[in-house]
């Protein structure tokens, strides 16, 4: 086996609306026919995937009878199980239908509202049925153009109300599911709201149960905004809170490109790999991407082995440079600290506060101190483009 073929343990997960994109943007039609829920969980198990995550409608048609969602989960079911596919994770589709079109849980008509919280409430119910231990929530319409329009602050107690309404539903039920929720910070509307995942972790900690609730971040949503995707996902980590995490490629400031991972940034790309996998991280390795629009069936399931070979050979990359003697010899110095000053930063006492203002530092000499960074950077580049 190839050191970059994808095994189950790797946990590579790939939503249903990601291999079935058939190529719409907003300025020209489909280029390829769906691919249904059933065949890509063939060809994703056959290129090493660990499973699929869907929407509710990407599985069950929104108008679908009661005795047609029936047959169809019963048949994917058993698709899944043939070929050895889990379901990780699902969510609820609450952006595409025209009712959701200013918004679901923030919307300012209370029968939207509820509908949304009804259409969950079922969601979690399919999740639940094909054993998902995260349900994500991507407010995709949760925000504005005409700011005047709603009251920010009732549209935040309004998304609190309705994920307190969920929250309550799972636990009534004894549903083991673990919510995330995912930031963007606009399209399809203007304007998201929490629309970093920052903003998300402070959000969940005024919901009912913080606990059952982590984040799922996107590269794409974070980099569109100009932000580090790598600081966003490490304050997650250190919260406790990375549930869940959307991998794909994207270039700064432009719109949801969603493109295959690793694509664009590669630093970046490494330096995340570095942070799940040195940080222990359990969860899916979840692609939420699509193939570029000029690719046909072909291109599909290229795009599909490329998320998960790019991940494997930047994985293996960072292996190099945990194992690199100069790279660590490097880093090693760069927190050498003999007189173990840090520890009297750890919490303050007296002791530590006598021993802190006492110290004489030499603020002119500390100042002049070189750190590296250049040598450092090239040498991780040098890893990244594989000459170490
Ligand atoms: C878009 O980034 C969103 C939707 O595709 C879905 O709700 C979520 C799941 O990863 N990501
Ligand atoms: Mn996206
Ligand atoms: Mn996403």
């Amino acid at each position: 086996m190839s050191l970059y073929q994808p095994k189950k343990s790797d946990r590579f997960t790939f939503g249903l609306w990601t291999v079935a994109n058939r190529g719409r943007d907003p300025f020209g039609e489909a280029v390829r026919e769906a691919v249904t829920p059933i065949r890509a969980v063939q060809e994703l198990s056959k290129l090493g995937a660990y499973g699929v995550n869907l929407h509710d409608n990407d599985l069950v048609p929104i108008d679908a009878a009661p005795s047609e969602r029936t047959r169809i989960i019963t048949e994917f079911k058993k698709v899944l199980a043939d070929h050895d596919m889990k379901v990780p994770m699902a969510t609820t589709n609450l952006f595409y239908d025209p009712i959701f079109k200013d918004g679901a849980f923030t919307s300012n008509d209370a029968k939207i509202r509820a509908y949304a919280v009804q259409k969950a409430m079922r969601g979690i119910d399919v999740g639940v049925e094909l054993n998902a231990e995260i349900y994500v929530f991507w407010g995709g319409r949760e925000g504005t153009e005409v700011e005047s329009s709603k009251n920010p602050v009732e549209a935040l107690k309004w998304m609190r109300e309705c994920l307190n309404f969920l929250i309550g539903y799972c636990k009534d039920n004894r549903y083991p599911l673990k919510f995330a929720l995912e930031a963007k910070p606009n399209e399809p509307r203007g304007d998201l709201y929490l629309s970093t995942t920052g903003a998300m972790l402070a959000f969940i900690e005024t919901l009912d149960d913080p606990a059952m609730v982590g984040v799922n971040p996107e590269v794409a949503h974070e980099t569109m905004a100009g932000l580090n995707f790598v600081h966003a996902v490490a304050q997650a980590i250190d919260r406790g809170k990375l549930f869940h995490i959307d991998l794909n490629g994207q270039k700064m400031s432009r719109f949801d490109q969603d493109l295959r991972f690793g694509s664009e940034d590669i630093k970046t790309a490494f330096m995340l790999v570095k942070l799940l996998e040195d940080s222990g991280y359990q969860g899916s390795r979840h692609f939420d991407a699509h193939p570029y629009r000029t690719e046909d069936d072909a291109g599909v399931w290229d795009f599909a082995a490329g998320c998960m070979r790019t991940y494997l050979i930047l994985k293996e990359k960072v292996h190099r440079f945990n194992q690199d003697e100069e790279i660590q010899a490097i880093l090693r110095n760069l927190t050498a600290d003999p007189e173990k000053i840090g520890s009297s930063l750890h919490a303050y006492s007296k002791a530590n506060a006598t021993r802190v203002g006492g110290l004489a530092i030499d603020r002119i000499a500390t100042g002049k101190r070189g750190y590296g960074y250049e040598k450092l950077d090239q040498l991780t580049m040098e890893i990244i483009m594989g000459v170490r």
